[in-house]
């Protein structure tokens, strides 16, 4: 880590490329897995990291973006915890000459010039996934009652997950969302909201959505509190496919999560060093990932690496 004050001038430096990365924060299983990746990936391709969390804050990124630019990083990527509000940053990196790549999560306006590459999942098929597995489960009821537990407001996953989920249902008028929240992607957030949507619907609920594993970890402990079996009562689907999801679901709690690949940090650092070599990157770069569920969680779990 460099300190303010006394940065090496940027030719005294090792020729090795340096990256300024800021990622969002800490608060699930997914992003912990995805920082691993990213400093082992670095490592491993010679890139030399600095690398700053946030805290799920946006002010606390601008920060640290801000900080790679006087620090005149040669390439900076940042995963934004939100999509808005990002233009006049990434303007200064841009006055500056450093390109900038985002990881994991999308930023609007979509203004093309203000990155190179976008490196990340398809949130929205994410999103129709979850509500695919949802209606081919033929479940025998007139109508079915979905609790859906959103992500960070704002965010791209939390968006287009939503969203992704609602386009599938439409189309089937046996489901209906009857609460939604935010639990901001943690634990603790989920069993919040689950906790206050039992309070209200009771053994009403026959669904849950969640936007990610751990907010559905978290509806598991407040459906087990509230006394209702997670997995069988209430069944739940979410997003991340994590280690902790695989475990759950062994254990006969979550019925299915679709798979969101955290382990960016290989590809990340291959389009840094394109980048660097003066080539042409592709616009996105989508990640290939697929659904799993309870039935087949003991195969699919040997092969886990998150
Ligand atoms: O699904 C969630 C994390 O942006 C895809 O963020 C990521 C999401 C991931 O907190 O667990």
């Amino acid at each position: 880590y460099l300190k303010a004050g006394n940065e090496p001038k940027k030719e005294n430096r090792s020729k090795k490329i340096v990256l300024g990365f800021s990622q969002l924060g800490a608060e699930s299983d997914w992003r912990r897995a995805n920082s691993q990746s990213i400093k082992n990936a670095a490592l491993e391709a010679g890139i030399e990291l600095i690398f700053l969390e946030a805290d799920q804050k946006q002010d606390m990124q601008i920060h640290a973006i801000r900080s790679f630019i006087t620090q005149g990083v040669d390439v900076i990527a940042f995963s934004p915890v939100v999509e808005g509000g990002w233009d006049e940053v990434l303007e200064e990196a841009k006055m500056a000459g450093i390109p900038v790549l985002l990881s994991d999560r999308a930023i609007k306006p979509d203004d093309n010039s203000l990155y190179a590459t976008f490196i990340g999942s398809d949130f929205l098929e994410e999103g129709r996934r979850a509500a695919r597995w949802l209606v081919e489960k033929k479940i025998a009821k007139k109508s079915v009652n979905v609790i859906e537990l959103e992500g960070t407001i704002d965010s791209a996953p939390a968006i287009d997950r939503k969203k992704g989920f609602a386009e599938i249902i439409a189309n089937y008028p046996q489901f209906q969302v009857i609460y939604s929240a935010s639990g901001d992607f943690t634990e603790a957030g989920g069993q919040e909201i689950m906790k206050a949507a039992l309070a209200i619907y009771g053994n009403q609920i026959h669904v849950v959505y969640a936007h990610n594993d751990d907010m559905a970890l978290g509806a598991i402990k407040a459906i087990e509190e509230f006394g209702l079996r997670p997995g069988k009562d209430i069944l739940i689907v979410s997003v991340d496919a994590t280690a902790a999801a695989f475990k759950a679901m062994m254990a006969g709690k979550l019925n299915s999560t679709v798979e969101c690949n955290p382990l960016l940090g290989p590809q990340l650092m291959q389009a840094v060093k394109s980048l660097m070599a003066g080539r042409q990157l592709p616009m996105r770069i989508i990640t290939s990932e697929g659904v799993f569920s309870a039935e087949t969680a003991r195969q699919d779990y040997l092969h886990r690496r998150y």
